[in-house]
């Protein structure tokens, strides 16, 4: 891709180093909260990433202060009051685009790297990452109830899958924030580390998800997030279906070579370590 088919504007900006592409909310001065604009060119941006070479795994950040304080109350929500239902709904289904269906189901590993502020609506894609680490002092926050709407856009949907009920209820009803140190604690991000530690982390975890065969890391996640709502039996089916499927499309030789590294040559012990080429 050159430098003139860039899909991203002002709103997002990206970066590219050692395959990981640094995706940045960009409206730093007023805290990356997401407008209709920015809905739009976070959806190209990730489209185009799903098929860039230069990316490998996305790391989702924030310039500035913030990871994302939530929608933008001026732009998506007071500006977009009188427009038709049609450009309404419009709006509803690109936030929805990015957020739910674009991000969840990236073709490439997705980290949230939690910088600062998140509010809001900023949970549906936190919670669309793959993965999510923040800064120790992070500020979360389901300000929905502040300001007298209940947590749309998915949010409710959102937490309900990665915080528990007493943790989700809490914050939905009482509208407080919490530090990424108890979002660590609740498990609606992997860790927390303090703030100067956590682009070396993320990068670290990076390596580790780059060193995988792709076709089947993709599919792993992708089957995760599709069993968790089937019974037994269609899950076991649909899991076998998978499998199969993404070693076919891998090649099989990434498991091949394990298999051979470990049971014949001894070189490589694959409860300790991932297979290289090398091996
Ligand atoms: N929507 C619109 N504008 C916003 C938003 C937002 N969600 N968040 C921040 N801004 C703007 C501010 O209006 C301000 O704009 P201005 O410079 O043109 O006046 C600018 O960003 C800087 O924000 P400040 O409030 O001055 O920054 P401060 O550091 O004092 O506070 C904080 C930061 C706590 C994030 C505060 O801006 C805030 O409470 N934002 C709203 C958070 C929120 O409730 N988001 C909505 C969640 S619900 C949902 O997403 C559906
Ligand atoms: C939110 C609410 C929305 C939306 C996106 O609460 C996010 C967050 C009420 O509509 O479209």
């Amino acid at each position: 891709m050159s430098t003139t088919d860039q899909p991203w504007g002002n709103t997002v900006d990206v970066t590219f180093d050692d395959q990981i592409a640094f995706v940045y909310f960009n409206r730093p001065d007023k805290k990356n909260c997401m407008s209709p604009t920015l809905n739009r060119e976070m959806y190209a941006t990730l489209h185009a990433l799903e098929v860039d070479d230069r990316c490998g795994v996305v790391v989702l950040t924030g310039r500035g202060e913030a990871w994302s304080a939530g929608m933008d109350l001026k732009e998506y929500f007071r500006e977009t009051e009188n427009q038709s239902d049609t450009v309404k709904m419009r709006t509803r289904e690109e936030t929805a685009a990015w957020q739910q269906i674009k991000l969840r189901n990236l073709a490439k590993p997705t980290i949230a790297m939690v910088n600062g502020w998140v509010f809001g609506g900023a949970f549906t894609p936190l919670t669309s990452c793959d993965l999510a680490i923040a800064s120790d002092d992070a500020k979360f926050g389901l300000s929905e109830i502040n300001w007298g709407i209940l947590p749309g856009g998915n949010v409710t949907k959102a937490v309900a899958d990665t915080m528990g009920q007493r943790n989700a209820l809490y914050y939905i009803m009482t509208g407080e924030t919490f530090t990424g140190k108890q979002a660590a604690a609740m498990g609606l991000v992997n860790e927390s580390v303090p703030h100067d530690q956590l682009e070396t982390r993320v990068r670290a975890i990076a390596k580790v998800l780059l060193a995988k065969d792709p076709v089947v890391l993709r599919a792993a996640k992708e089957v995760f997030k599709r069993v968790r709502y089937m019974d037994w039996e269609t899950s076991n089916d649909y899991i076998y279906a998978k499998g199969d499927a993404s070693q076919h499309r891998s090649g099989g030789d990434f498991r091949t070579g394990a298999m051979k590294a470990f049971l014949d040559d001894k070189k490589l012990k694959p409860g300790l370590d991932t297979y290289k080429k090398e091996d």
